[in-house]
């Protein structure tokens, strides 16, 4: 009924206009258009790729796999779409996910509203008519009230500059642009990065080349991933406690099922201590990080979940001198994304593969045959960069989009990003970030958030509608307010030790921490108290049209 009643009450946009942008069309932009479409609005959705997706649609090199429980990862704005999406292993790989958005997309009927192949490259604010003018990569233009930045946390992928890259004379890959065409068998091959995706790619690549040769920068902590089979037991005790597990996770720190185990790892006996790391070493991704409730906020508990990890690697690896190169020191354990593996450090271990450590001895020219470092030549046939994105960001910093005053989005997050609740933007009006800078997003069960923030939005729009399709804009002091926020909870834990993705940096080399790790239940509350106040911290304002 209440549906029903908001579809009377549609913009007054011409037939043909469009009420709502969104640009991206992976787990954020598949629920938006949905919501918004249910609500009445009239939706556009542009994607640059081929199919939908967004990240799970590009990401798809060998070994590719979620690190968080494909139970939790997926949505659950749908009972019914819960009930009838059967997961098969505990964490989905990347082809397991990309068909459930496949079959997401179909199930509501999403595609005749998506615009594939086509990539938004600028976006102009008319003040004078109140509307966002996107520009496309094929050289139209669309225009609308509203702009919805659906872009992705981790979708900008990121090259280093090698000298001589440009002159190799063999194939190169990114794990985030892959492509199966490539032959690796019985291949010399070159993998630039140890981050989660090098660390699911490098077991798969060593299996078939000749020869592999890890080009390694910093290590990370990687724990065993603890996937199986999903049986039909399991399935059924899941389904059981589903819609309670969903509640507890919306109110949690991380948007996980799983919460931290009470008590303090430094307070504990070596025994006990042993004997609960043991426990929770098979526990999954997040398993290490949930054995004792400190180990994010103190420094001497966390010493020892990262040195249980490091004894752990020393034995599987065992070759003192790759033991050596591929063990994380200097930084606690969770401060950079924690990684899962599968037979990872087995496969370092073997003699087919070799690990260069590049702060000790740098690249230091490509040649077409090969890559140089200081010490020596490497032969290679093909290399691949496992090195991740300009995170958090780098998608939305990729259009060139104009505000209030012709002011670039790009200009102003070079000063630092920056969102009033990671959602909308001072100097930006009727644009919303889902996911943005300031938000749990990748600092917890990104789909999770990803749902929260749709529906924040959702309402927003509908209640700018009751108001005539009125113009919103975060406040700048609110904005500045909930960064420093932001920042004040960051450094109350232990993730601004490390030198991490989360962190963006200013022009003048001022590190800004991106995701809000406050918790999800409490940004949760924050966002919906903003909501329920009229939208204190920002502005909204009749349209012009109206
Ligand atoms: P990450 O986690 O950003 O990893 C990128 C890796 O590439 C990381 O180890 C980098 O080292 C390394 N890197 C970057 N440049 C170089 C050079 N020049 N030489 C050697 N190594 C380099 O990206 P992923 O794709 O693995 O994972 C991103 C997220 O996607 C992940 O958390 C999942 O949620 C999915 P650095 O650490 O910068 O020293």
């Amino acid at each position: 009924m209440q549906v029903a009643h908001e579809r009377e009450a549609v913009t007054r946009a011409a037939p043909g206009e469009i009420d709502a942008l969104i640009v991206g069309a992976g787990f954020a932009g598949l629920y938006m258009l949905h919501k918004l479409r249910e609500l009445g609005f009239r939706v556009q959705v542009i994607e640059a790729g081929a199919g939908v997706g967004g990240t799970w649609f590009w990401n798809h090199y060998p070994g590719a796999r979620c690190d968080i429980p494909s139970i939790e990862y997926s949505y659950s704005f749908s009972p019914e779409l819960e009930r009838e999406w059967r997961w098969t292993e505990r964490y989905a790989t990347q082809p397991e996910i990309l068909s459930y958005l496949n079959h997401v997309a179909d199930r509501f009927d999403l595609r005749r509203d998506i615009r594939f192949e086509t990539r938004v490259t600028a976006a102009e604010w008319d003040e004078d008519h109140a509307r966002w003018t996107a520009t496309l990569d094929d050289g139209g233009t669309i225009s609308a009230p509203y702009l919805i930045l659906a872009t992705g946390a981790l979708s900008a992928p990121k090259t280093p500059d090698l000298p001589g890259l440009d002159g190799f004379a063999g194939d190169v890959l990114h794990t985030a642009l892959w492509s199966d065409a490539v032959a690796i068998e019985s291949k010399c091959v070159a993998i630039f990065g140890t981050g989660s995706s090098g660390i699911q790619v490098i077991p798969q690549l060593a299996a078939r080349a000749a020869q592999l040769t890890v080009f390694q920068r910093t290590p990370n902590f990687a724990v065993p991933a603890g996937n199986h089979p999903l049986s039909e037991e399991q399935l059924a005790q899941a389904a059981a406690t589903l819609a309670r597990d969903r509640e507890a996770a919306r109110r949690s720190a991380l948007g996980f099922f799983s919460v931290p185990r009470a008590g303090s790892a430094k307070a504990q006996s070596p025994a006990a201590r042993a004997q609960r790391f043991e426990e929770q070493w098979g526990a999954g991704t997040t398993g290490m990080l949930l054995a004792y409730e400190d180990l994010l906020f103190d420094l001497e508990s966390n010493g020892h979940a990262a040195q249980f990890i490091r004894d752990k690697i020393a034995a599987i690896v065992r070759d003192p001198e790759k033991t050596r190169k591929i063990t994380p020191t200097g930084y606690p354990l969770g401060a950079r994304r924690m990684c899962s593996e599968i037979g990872f450090y087995e496969t370092m271990a073997k003699d087919n593969v070799a690990l260069v450590d590049v702060r000790e001895d740098p690249v230091v020219s490509v040649e077409g045959d090969a890559i140089v470092t200081r010490s020596g030549r490497h032969p290679v046939d093909v290399i691949v960069f496992a090195t991740g994105f300009d995170a958090c960001v780098g998608a939305i910093r990729a259009i060139d989009i104009r505000g209030r005053d012709n002011v670039s989005l790009r200009a102003e997050w070079d000063k630092g990003p920056r969102a009033y609740l990671g959602l909308a933007i001072a100097g930006f009006p009727n644009l919303f970030t889902i996911t943005g800078p300031g938000s749990p997003s990748v600092l917890s069960n990104v789909v999770l958030s990803i749902e929260q923030h749709v529906e924040w939005i959702a309402r927003c729009l509908s209640d700018l509608r009751a108001r005539g399709g009125a113009i919103i804009e975060a406040d700048a002091d609110a904005e500045q307010s909930w960064m420093a926020h932001a920042d004040e909870v960051a450094h109350q834990t232990l993730f601004p030790l490390a030198d991490s993705w989360y962190k963006g940096r200013t022009r003048d080399g001022r590190e800004v921490f991106m995701p809000y790790v406050g918790g999800v239940g409490a940004y949760r509350a924050k966002c919906d108290a903003v909501a329920g106040s009229g939208y204190a911290g920002f502005t909204i304002r009749e349209s012009v049209t109206a």
